[in-house]
């Protein structure tokens, strides 16, 4: 895909309240949940999109899967050229009208132990529990990636 087509999909996603693949319960709004393939017993790690579509504070408090033993928040950052992550505790706050991006070198959800092979096409289930006993179901599916980010990735896409 050439960069004008990538600039349109963006424009189109930011347009569309309704995408395809994206999800809308209790004031909160999840868009483009993806992964990259993964092999099981691996790590698989989820991104996406959350927004407080609603008028109070939301709080992400965790998440589940059946694909994985478990699932954790990450944040990763850059310090002096070294690239690390730590586990979010607590939860997550979303302000109203607040939106949160889970990307490469950002936040992330961490699938620890991967019980089976997250297959390119696929999709893999998971929960974001909020406050409130809010609890949202959606499914990653799996891409190869944005190319920039992995050049492992990009080259494999040319099979
Ligand atoms: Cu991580």
């Amino acid at each position: 895909m050439n960069r004008l087509a990538l600039v349109a999909v963006a424009a189109l996603t930011l347009s569309a309240p309704a995408f395809a693949g994206d999800y809308r319960a209790g004031g909160i709004e999840v868009r483009r949940p993806w992964t990259r393939p993964a092999q099981a017993g691996m790590n698989g790690v989820g991104y996406l999109t959350v927004t407080n579509v609603g008028t109070k504070p939301a709080k992400l408090l965790s998440v589940e899967s059946p694909a994985a033993k478990s699932v954790t928040i990450h944040q990763s950052s850059m310090a002096n050229g070294v690239s690390s992550m730590r586990a979010v505790t607590g939860g997550l706050t979303i302000a109203p009208g607040a939106t949160i991006a889970f990307a490469p070198g950002g936040y992330h959800l961490m699938l620890m132990g991967l019980t089976s092979a997250q297959a390119l096409g696929g999709k893999v289930p998971l929960t974001l529990v909020f406050d409130g006993g809010r609890k949202l179901r959606i499914d990653l599916s799996v891409e190869a990636g944005a190319p920039k980010a992995d050049p492992m990735t990009g080259m494999h896409m040319d099979h």
